[in-house]
């Protein structure tokens, strides 16, 4: 038996020296020490042998373990040290070269805007909520008095999705949520991305809107105007001049479009940034609110129209090129 150990040994050795690479140590360690090498098969053995062998050849075994185990570590570092002198004398660095330039990040203006929106309503009582991109009929349009073969679904470039659903149009389907799911009164603001088939210079197909919602007894519109100049002369600056269109929403009832002064490089004009108004009856009657008790205003506003109004951009495309040189001046 102790015979056989020391064939073992060196068969080891003669292996291990020829090692090219430390991942070759590291594999020949496992080989001849690990559980199924030879000298773990020689270990499980010693019970077999008489009672006087035993102690000899265990001892004999563990050493010849500790004796590879040394032996195969030290290759390992020649090798490190071999490799480590190759690159260094092969591997040329260009010290002179001048360092990369790391750039700061920025936030992209779409996000700090609806930050500094959702600040000021905040401010005013307002909870954040959200709701999902992929809305049902019921809450995109249903349930906003919109039924299907309403003309006001045409007002709607709507991408169509399976089983009567739709990539929500508009923020506005976050109202029908937070009402069914809650009794009034409700302050709420709603931002996210909604979805048209529709590009231009001013139009995307993929937007984001923030919704508002304000249900309360005995709100009337001049409620929703106070709060609606309040909140976009904090916005924008109290110079900001601001005009109210009337306008038509099936789910709001009187209904505006609000304009805002837009200056982009020499011309000077009004850009619709807004549809509010007071929640229709209807709706009122979806959500089994009693409309003769509460009233409410709600309005829906484009936050890239805000951002191309406050930073002076006139092609609302650029937000979404990913330009790192455009999105680091803001
Ligand atoms: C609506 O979406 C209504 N849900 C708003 C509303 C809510 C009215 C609650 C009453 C009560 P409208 O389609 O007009 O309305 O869109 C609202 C705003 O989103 C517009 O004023 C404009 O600022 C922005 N907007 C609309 N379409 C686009 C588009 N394709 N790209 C960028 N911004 C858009």
């Amino acid at each position: 038996m102790l015979e056989s150990l020391e064939k073992i040994k060196n068969e080891s050795i003669n292996d291990i020296q020829s090692a090219q690479s430390t991942a070759d140590c590291d594999q020949l360690k496992s080989f001849f020490l690990g559980k199924k090498s030879p000298l773990a098969a020689v270990l499980k053995d010693i019970p077999s042998l008489p009672v006087e062998q035993r102690s000899v050849v265990g001892k004999r075994a563990n050493e010849i373990k500790q004796e590879l185990s040394a032996y195969i570590q030290e290759k390992k570092q020649t090798l490190h040290t071999q490799q480590l002198e190759h690159s260094l004398s092969h591997d040329s660095t260009d010290t002179s070269l001048p360092p990369f330039k790391i750039r700061n990040g920025a936030f992209h203006p779409i996000t700090s805007i609806t930050r500094d929106i959702c600040d000021i309503f905040s401010r005013l009582g307002y909870s954040v909520k959200q709701g999902p991109n992929v809305e049902s009929d019921f809450y995109n349009f249903e349930a906003l008095n919109i039924p299907e073969h309403h003309p006001a679904r045409a007002m709607h470039d709507t991408f169509y999705l399976k089983n009567k659903q739709v990539l929500r149009t508009h923020t506005s389907p976050v109202q029908i949520r937070e009402m069914l799911s809650k009794k009034p009164p409700v302050k709420i603001i709603a931002p996210g991305k909604v979805y048209r088939c529709d590009a231009d210079v001013s139009h995307s197909p993929v937007f984001h809107q923030i919704e508002g919602l304000c249900v309360d007894k005995g709100l009337t519109f001049s409620d929703l105007k106070g709060t609606l100049e309040f909140f976009l002369h904090e916005l924008l600056g109290p110079e900001k001049n601001i005009r109210f269109r009337s306008s038509y929403f099936p789910f709001t009832e009187p209904s505006v479009e609000i304009d805002v002064e837009f200056k982009s490089k020499n011309k000077s004009s009004w850009m619709e940034i807004m549809g509010a108004g007071m929640v229709q009856r209807k709706v009122f009657k979806h959500v089994n609110y009693n409309a003769d008790d509460f009233t409410g205003f709600a309005f829906g506003l484009g936050i890239e129209r805000i951002a191309m109004i406050k930073y002076q951009i006139d092609d609302i495309r650029l937000f979404y090129e990913n330009d790192s040189r455009f999105i680091q001046q803001f």
